[in-house]
């Protein structure tokens, strides 16, 4: 029997991860986004031949981003988090993981911060040194400032992932910098045994409100949570025309969009009042 391998590809919303995937297919294996909205909503599978080997299966595997609206980030990481604890506790082994970046952008916006935080809370430290940090959209800038760009992204965002071992590849746009960017991740002799999700919630026995990525998402929540709350209060105490009474439905609707996401990932009553036993 021949190992399957995994390559699993994160990154925020649009930054090309289904591109990248279909590009090193040759064909369209999973759907591109073409508006503003984030495309590729749940997880999908995508087998791939290997170039000039054909014992060798590969499947990738294509995550939803979070994206900047913060409305389905409870969601994502749920089904990012069943996804990879299902593959590790049926014995696939991810074979490392490609986080993409878009070179295009020029500044780190939130939703790049808060990804790679996420991204880095769910891999955890150990798993670093099987992790690819792939720049996307060199065609759309000019390359010298791409490069400046890079150099900026290896002494600060990237400074710690890179001293544990990740590292940073260009994708080009064509098939054969697809697989030269994956190529370290497919020469490793040995596949990833876990990353922390997956540690924390099959080893371990952890529910996702307990593990590292869990804490981290509710956090952030809460902190817009609370930003939406100081917008409502402000917008109900002035006496708003129309168009501010519709700002403030808009938020108050957005508001309880957050708190029940923050309610999802609240461990369950009798889960905490077991841990004080348990000390689990
Ligand atoms: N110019 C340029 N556009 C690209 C590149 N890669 C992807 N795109 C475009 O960026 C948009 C988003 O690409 P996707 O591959 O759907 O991005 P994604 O990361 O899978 O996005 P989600 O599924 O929403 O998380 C599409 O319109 C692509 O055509 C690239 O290298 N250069
Ligand atoms: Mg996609």
């Amino acid at each position: 029997m021949h190992l399957i391998e995994l390559p699993s590809v994160m990154g925020p919303t649009g930054v090309g991860k289904s591109t990248f995937i279909n590009t090193a297919a040759g064909k369209v294996v999973t759907p591109v986004g073409h508006d503003l909205q984030s495309c590729t909503a749940t997880i999908q599978h995508a087998f791939c031949p290997y170039p000039g080997n054909r014992s060798r299966r590969i499947v990738f595997v294509d995550t939803p981003g979070f994206d900047d609206t913060f409305v389905d980030d409870s969601e994502i990481l749920r089904r990012i988090a069943v996804w990879l604890a299902t593959s590790y506790g049926n014995d696939m082994k991810l074979a490392g993981v490609l986080y993409l970046h878009d070179i295009s952008q020029p500044r780190m916006f939130g939703t790049s911060r808060r990804n790679l935080d996420m991204f880095r809370r769910l891999c955890g430290e150990d798993a670093e040194k099987n992790v690819i940090l792939v720049t996307t959209k060199w065609g759309d800038i000019v390359p010298d400032v791409g490069r400046r760009r890079e150099e900026q992204l290896k002494s600060s965002f990237w400074k710690e992932m890179v001293e544990h071992g990740s590292r940073p590849a260009r994708f080009e746009g064509s098939k054969e910098s697809a697989w030269e960017v994956i190529k370290p991740i497919l020469a490793n002799k040995e596949v990833l045994e876990a990353i922390r999700i997956q540690q924390e919630m099959v080893d371990l026995g952890k529910m996702i409100p307990e593990t590292d990525a869990g804490n981290t998402l509710r956090a952030a929540l809460k902190e817009v949570a609370a930003t939406h709350r100081r917008a409502v209060e402000g917008l109900r105490a002035g006496v708003g025309d129309d168009e501010e009474r519709q700002r403030l439905k808009e938020t108050e609707k957005e508001l309880r969009e957050l708190l029940k996401q923050i309610e999802d990932l609240k461990l369950p009553f009798m889960k905490r009042f077991l841990s004080l036993f348990t000390g689990r």
